[in-house]
């Protein structure tokens, strides 16, 4: 069923309005697959297929027409189109994820991207960092690895387009199609083509741009549809879940797994508990809907949750928070912390509690430390930190203590002018006081007691509450 479905979607648009008697071009996109599947089904060949005069194609079409106990008109009509657009009798369904015909995939494991331009519906960087994040769904499933291009010709080629823009798959104004992208292989292969039609958005209204990408990149990576209902390639629009939340099904994953196989088992952090005392039963239980933290940090790709003399730790590669002690990684640090962040720049976690702060690398606690958090720049009222959260681009520093927070600038090591100002101005619906803060996905993750506030910060503007917990899938 997959080829036949590929031929309906990818032609539908351009094929109801060129007939293929000969006014369409015969070197674009859509006529491979077109060509695949009357040559899968109708034994169509491709020397044929390619000529000038395009004759055999409307022979094919009504041979096919004929099969299918419709009209013999030669073309790709509406009623044609509607009668394929069924699953096909005699092809067996075996249920589950499929793959393009003859399971085109990348015979390599770095592919690149570029964004060649952006909709006005949303801030370029929440357009980059929706389009990472929906790379980063199959990044943490398979070796594959992805970085970004600013010129020339990457393997995916990103653009928002509308109406017809130059590959015969013209888009159709809001609704219907929403995106397509290219099934693997060189030049306009792999690329992916968003409707700018459509309202792009991160949230739960218009079309959720990282939904759609993830999906699409499916496509660019060698995956069709699915039948399972649960999975990100089944065809049917619906935003379920916020980032935070979103997880391949299953079938997703066995499905791009039997293409690339299972991610290189594991990169190797540089970080591990250096005691292994099982926890004890007085341990926090992370499904504990009151559940709160002390301080959320991330350390080189993986996620720490602090609470008490605990803390959990999420790797990317399995959805399984592992309980360690504190003390197992850092035996000279402290319980109950107030905050933690990772300065990237340095690599190192910065960890805070009462007025005075650590800095660790690895199981390594830097000389020098613990400072006095005044050493940063604070005022003497201040006495110790709610929570902190590095900003990657512009490699700033978050800290938030009370109703208020400070911005601390980590290449030039001084706190910013201007501060400290009001959260409530600056972060519209976020609550004081705040536990901690995460940033991931690009998203701001605020902390408050058990709830959780996903943050657009280019939106000034909360997009998703959830349970504190949510990371530790409960
Ligand atoms: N676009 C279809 C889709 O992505 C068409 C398409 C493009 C396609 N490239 C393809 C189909 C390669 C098969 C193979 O499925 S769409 C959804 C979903 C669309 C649909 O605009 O209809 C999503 C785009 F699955 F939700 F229905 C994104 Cl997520
Ligand atoms: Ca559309
Ligand atoms: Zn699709």
């Amino acid at each position: 069923m997959g080829p036949l479905l590929i031929l309906v979607v990818l032609c539908l648009p351009v094929c109801s309005a060129y007939p293929l008697n000969g006014a369409v071009r015969q070197d674009h996109p859509g006529m491979d697959l077109a060509q695949q599947y009357l040559e899968k089904y109708y034994s169509f060949k491709k020397n044929v297929f390619r000529r000038k005069d395009s004759s055999p194609v409307v022979s094919k079409i009504r041979e096919m027409q004929k099969f299918l106990g419709l009209k013999m008109t030669g073309k790709l009509d509406s009623s044609t189109m509607d009668l394929m657009h069924k699953p096909r009798c005699g092809v067996p369904d075996v249920g589950g994820f499929t793959t393009f015909p003859g399971s085109p995939k990348w015979r390599k494991n770095h592919i690149t991207y570029r964004i060649v331009n952006y909709t006005q519906d949303l801030p370029r960087e929440s357009v980059d960092s929706a389009i990472e994040r929906a790379l980063r769904v199959w990044e943490e499933v398979t070796p594959l690895t992805f970085s970004r291009m600013s010129e020339g010709e990457a393997d995916i080629m990103i653009s928002f387009e509308v109406g017809e823009h130059g590959d015969f798959l013209p888009f159709d104004g809001p609704g219907q199609s929403l995106a397509h992208a290219y099934p693997p292989g060189p030049g306009f292969y792999g690329d992916v083509h968003f409707d700018d039609d459509e309202k792009w958005t991160l949230g739960p209204s218009g079309i959720n741009l990282f939904l759609t990408a993830a999906h699409e990149f499916g496509h660019s990576l060698g995956l069709y549809h699915s039948d399972k209902n649960e999975s990100l390639m089944y065809p049917i629009y619906r935003v379920s879940t916020s980032a935070a939340q979103f997880h391949l099904s299953q079938d997703d994953i066995d499905g791009i797994q039997s293409l690339y196989g299972e991610p290189e088992r594991q990169k190797n952090l540089g970080v591990v508990p250096v005691s292994s005392v099982s926890p004890r039963p007085e341990t926090p239980a992370k499904c504990d809907p009151a559940l709160s933290f002390d301080a959320v940090s991330t350390l080189r790709g993986e996620f720490l949750f602090f609470k008490d003399r605990y803390l959990w730790r999420k790797s990317r590669w399995s959805p399984e928070a592992e309980l360690h002690l504190i003390s197992a990684f850092w035996p000279s640090l402290p319980s109950s912390l107030d905050a933690a962040y990772e300065a990237r720049n340095k690599d190192s976690v910065l960890i805070f509690k009462g007025g005075q702060f650590w800095a660790v690398r690895g199981n390594e606690v830097q000389a020098g430390y613990p400072k006095r958090i005044h050493t940063l720049g604070f005022p003497p009222s201040v006495k110790k930190i709610d929570a902190a959260v590095f900003e990657e681009e512009k490699k700033k520093t978050y800290f938030f203590v009370g109703d208020k927070y400070w911005r601390f600038d980590e290449t030039r090591h001084i706190m910013d002018k201007g501060f400290p100002r009001l959260i409530r101005d600056d972060f519209p619906g976020i609550e004081p006081q705040v536990d901690a803060v995460l940033q991931a996905f690009g998203y701001f993750y605020f902390f408050h007691g058990s709830t959780q506030y996903e943050f657009d910060p280019n939106a000034r503007t909360v997009t998703h509450m959830l349970k504190s917990n949510s990371w530790l899938l409960c």
